[in-house]
């Protein structure tokens, strides 16, 4: 299976020149089907499989994949009913213990997340939850810091594939939980800002179970002729919706089994 494209290669260097200009710079940008109406969710893809390809000549390394738009309220909030992925590399790592800067960035949110290390490869077009579990090293507590290129963080589904599913920066906390016997479709979780609750759900809002959108995106990889290989670190998706953070705030995302992950911004 390919992509089936509407755009050139032209029209992608064009593109990824944009998006990627915009992602280093951290400068808003119009969303890219103003110029391109009849862009593509595969054209999308190829955009972003070219934004890929150049960070990875440029030395990072791809350490694993991202689902997005996989909840309700991440749907809603966004306007956009349809799930999508995007990559994920070394540069986008971020730790509990270091103020993360929010001048690298355009306008960040963040999105508490189950997070999944695989230890066998999965392949799709016809990936399942069963296969997920069985592929399943170890899952762990995510927030993942989400930064739309797009100006006022409006975008429609092509546009923000092409924008790497609006993915900036990603941290982890310190538990690794064995899946065996664990209730994936029920892990509860209430976010903090400064203390104060800000959002709480639990992982059932991810299609579910979050599993399922590690399936889901196995086989949107199997689209691109791509496949999830083991030791990748993937995050399933925002389980609320995501809030805008500043520097100065601290963010706490406290999970039940999978425990917390907190962090702090700065400029
Ligand atoms: C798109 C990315 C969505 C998620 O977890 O739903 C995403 C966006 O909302 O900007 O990462
Ligand atoms: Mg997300």
């Amino acid at each position: 299976m390919a992509l089936t494209l509407t755009i050139n290669q032209d029209d992608i260097n064009t593109l990824c020149d944009r998006v990627e200009g915009a992602q280093e710079g951290a400068y808003a940008i119009q969303k890219l089907t103003d110029d391109y109406p009849s862009m593509t969710i595969d054209d999308g893809y190829a955009v972003q499989a070219e934004l890929r390809k150049r960070y990875l000549a440029k030395g990072h390394q791809l350490v694993g994949w991202k689902a997005g738009l996989t909840s309700r309220a991440k749907m809603e909030q966004m306007g956009v009913h349809v799930p999508s992925i995007g990559f994920l590399t070394d540069k986008m790592t971020r730790t509990e213990d270091v103020g993360i800067k929010t001048s690298e960035m355009v306008h960040p949110r963040v999105e508490c997340e189950v997070a999944f290390v695989t230890n066998k490869d999965l392949k799709g077009p016809n990936c399942t939850l069963l296969d997920v579990l069985a592929a399943t090293d170890y899952v762990l507590p995510a927030v993942e810091i989400i930064d739309s290129r797009f100006s006022g963080f409006k975008f429609d589904l092509a546009s923000v594939v092409a924008d790497n599913g609006s993915s900036a920066r990603f941290v982890t906390g310190k538990n690794k939980v064995n899946p065996q016997g664990l209730n994936l479709q029920k892990i509860g979780v209430v976010m903090k800002k400064n203390g104060q609750e800000i959002a709480r759900g639990d992982s059932s809002a991810v299609l579910g179970n979050p599993a399922e959108a590690i399936a889901m995106l196995v086989n949107i990889l199997a689209e691109q002729d791509e496949y999830l290989p083991a030791g990748s670190f993937v995050m399933s998706g925002g389980i609320t919706e995501a809030f805008a953070v500043q520097p100065g705030d601290e963010i706490t995302a406290e999970f039940e089994v999978l425990g917390n992950v907190s962090m702090t911004f700065v400029a």
